[in-house]
């Protein structure tokens, strides 16, 4: 049985950036159909209260947010590395503007259009998600979606000139450029947009393309019975640090800084620059280490 478990549903595109990952690499993976809307019952024992989607499971360790997910893949399966070290801060950032800039003018106007593929409840979902402010001070869909076409034309100066985001190769700008993408043309009028473009358009079809990897499926309980009856590695990762704000041994708070801000509370077990590891025990699944990246996350001590 493969030892990657993701946790998704078919309409995520942030779970799509990870699947190019497997399927450039061409990992086995176990998919883990999660329910579209809160609650997450078969999630949040493995996470402790993150709902966001995808998240990725391995054993009893559980990682939360992509693109710690995606430096997690490529440390344990090295093989057909994704991003050349010359590339990875580039990439990073592009994937950065991705997941947050583009998304955010792409998840409005797809939603809009795409109403009745989604369940009933979805808005209202979504909409508590979000901070009171945010949703406020939303900006009008027309005005969101002409920026959507403009971040197009930036893509295109790019593709036209190369085959792939960074140059000759598929790499993380790619992943994340991609589910952006792939999820706007869920809606005709955004996928109009994206088809003006030729260069976006053979780049897509060449990802999607790509497939999968090898993926079967598995039940939510089987992946609860995973963690279970796995131990997980307290073992501090070679560049580990002591963070005075973060100190081994204490409990704290875990929480996204943008919406979706379920909390999972733990026992840091491991800081890095970049990373923490958190243990907490269920009911369910008994010890987990629940790991964040700190880019993007509120940390809050707690008794
Ligand atoms: N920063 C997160 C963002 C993940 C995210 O926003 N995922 C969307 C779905 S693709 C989500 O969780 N939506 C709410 C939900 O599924 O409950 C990551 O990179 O993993």
């Amino acid at each position: 049985m493969p030892d990657l478990i993701l946790h998704q549903y078919a309409l995520s595109p942030y779970s799509k950036k990870v699947i190019s990952i497997f399927a450039f690499k061409n990992l086995a993976w176990q998919a883990v159909e999660q329910p579209v809307i809160a609650p997450k019952p078969d999630l949040t024992p493995l996470t402790g209260g993150y709902r966001k989607i995808p998240v990725l499971q391995i054993g009893a360790h559980i990682y939360c947010d992509t693109k710690l997910m995606i430096r997690e893949i490529e440390k344990r399966y090295p093989d057909a590395p994704l991003t050349p070290p010359a590339l990875l801060g580039a990439a990073e950032l592009l994937a950065d503007w991705a997941d947050y800039r583009l998304f955010s003018h792409a998840a409005a106007p797809s939603i809009f259009e795409i109403g009745e593929l989604v369940p009933k409840d979805f808005l209202a979902d979504r909409a508590a998600m979000q901070r009171p402010e945010v949703l406020a001070a939303a900006l009008p869909v027309d005005h969101v979606k002409a920026q959507f076409v403009l971040d197009l034309q930036m893509i295109n100066r790019q593709l036209e000139a190369t085959p792939f985001m960074l140059g000759e190769r598929f790499t993380l700008a790619d992943a994340a450029t991609f589910h952006v993408l792939n999820f706007a043309c869920s809606a005709p009028s955004l996928a109009a947009e994206v088809n003006k473009h030729p260069a976006i358009a053979k780049w897509l079809k060449g990802i999607l393309d790509m497939g999968e990897g090898q993926r079967s499926d598995m039940q939510p309980a089987d992946a609860l019975a995973v963690a279970r009856d796995a131990a997980p590695d307290y073992t501090p990762p070679a560049d580990a640090i002591e963070d005075e704000a973060l100190p081994v041994g204490k409990m704290i708070a875990i929480k996204p800084n943008d919406y979706g801000q379920e909390e999972t509370v733990g026992e840091i077990v491991w800081v890095t620059a970049e990373a923490l590891a958190v243990k907490r025990t269920d009911e369910q699944v008994g010890d987990v280490l629940v790991h964040y990246p700190r880019l993007g996350y509120l940390f809050e001590a707690r008794a």
